[in-house]
């Protein structure tokens, strides 16, 4: 499969197993137009299917993240009488999200500047965040009289509890990349001119282990945000099944006795 695509408002290149997904509307602080949705759809779409792609990285072009809806299209949608809110978000926003979780591949987000609304809310789909020392986060929904979706009503109190949930919902105030660590919104921090290596360095780590025993951690961690012990108990054993039938459990096991490092292939 390619390891470039040519995408209006994406950019997607493949290097050391690591799919880099940049949104590039540096303009605009890569806000979601619908151009941007359909691309970034495709890209992510694209790395589920090429099986050479074993960890994805996901980053803004410019000072912004993600500034979330593009407000100046949303209002010119919204001029169609026939356009309706809960379906844009279904088709967009949701697929989006839906698209990320499912991925059976390490998400890492290197937040390099300002993510608001949804633009925050697809860091938060993503399974690791590494935050530039400049980057902020602001929940924004609550300024322009809108709640908070794309996901954030579920992974804000799931990551910090609803009383700081509400805080920053209702106010809408920014925090800074310090307080989203001290808060255990984001790994870690890093200085803004290393973001981009140091973040695809953590990607190429990841895709050099299993990929198969990873994806199916990822899908047991998240189901078991859901469930209870008993049931996520029974669920490990069923995946652990699968994790043991692949090669890259055969060469870790054997790598372990032989005492030399293990060569996975993602297999
Ligand atoms: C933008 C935007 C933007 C267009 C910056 N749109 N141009 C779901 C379903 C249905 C409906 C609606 O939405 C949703 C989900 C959502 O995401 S709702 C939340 C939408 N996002 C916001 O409300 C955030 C709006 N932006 C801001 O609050 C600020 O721009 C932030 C805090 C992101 C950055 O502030 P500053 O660093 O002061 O930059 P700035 O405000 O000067 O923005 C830079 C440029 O980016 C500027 O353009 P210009 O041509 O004047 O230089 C902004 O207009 C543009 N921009 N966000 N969402």
């Amino acid at each position: 499969m390619a390891d470039t695509l040519e995408l209006e408002t994406v950019e997607y290149v493949v290097t050391d197993a690591v799919a880099s997904i940049a949104l590039n509307r540096p303009e605009k602080y890569n806000a979601f137009n619908m151009q941007v949705h359909q691309d970034l759809t495709k890209a992510l779409k694209h790395a589920e299917r090429d099986r050479s792609v074993r960890a994805v990285l996901l980053t803004g072009r410019g000072r912004g993240f993600c500034a979330g809806q593009d407000l100046t299209e949303f209002s010119m949608s919204r001029a169609d009488p026939d356009f309706r809110v809960d379906e844009h978000v279904r088709r967009t926003f949701n697929r989006i999200i839906h698209t990320i979780r499912g991925l059976e591949l390490p998400v890492i987000a290197a937040i390099n500047g300002v993510a608001a609304g949804a633009g925050w809310s697809l860091a938060l789909a993503a399974d690791i965040r590494i935050a530039s020392d400049g980057a902020s986060f602001t929940q924004a929904f609550s300024k322009i009289g809108l709640i908070p979706d794309t996901g954030s009503t579920w992974f804000l109190p799931e990551l910090i509890g609803t009383s700081r949930t509400l805080q920053l919902m209702f106010t809408g105030d920014a925090i800074d990349a310090k307080t989203a660590l001290e808060w255990g919104l984001v790994n870690e921090i890093v200085a803004a001119d290393v973001l981009d290596e140091h973040a695809h360095a953590y990607a190429a780590r990841l895709a050099a282990m299993p990929t198969r025993a990873l994806g199916l951690t990822k899908r047991a961690v998240y189901r078991a945000t859901t469930v209870g012990l008993d049931d996520a108990l029974e669920y490990e054993a069923q995946l652990q099944q699968h994790a043991a039938a692949t090669s890259d459990h055969v060469e870790g096991v054997t790598a372990f006795l032989e005492k030399r490092a293990a060569e996975f292939t993602g297999r």
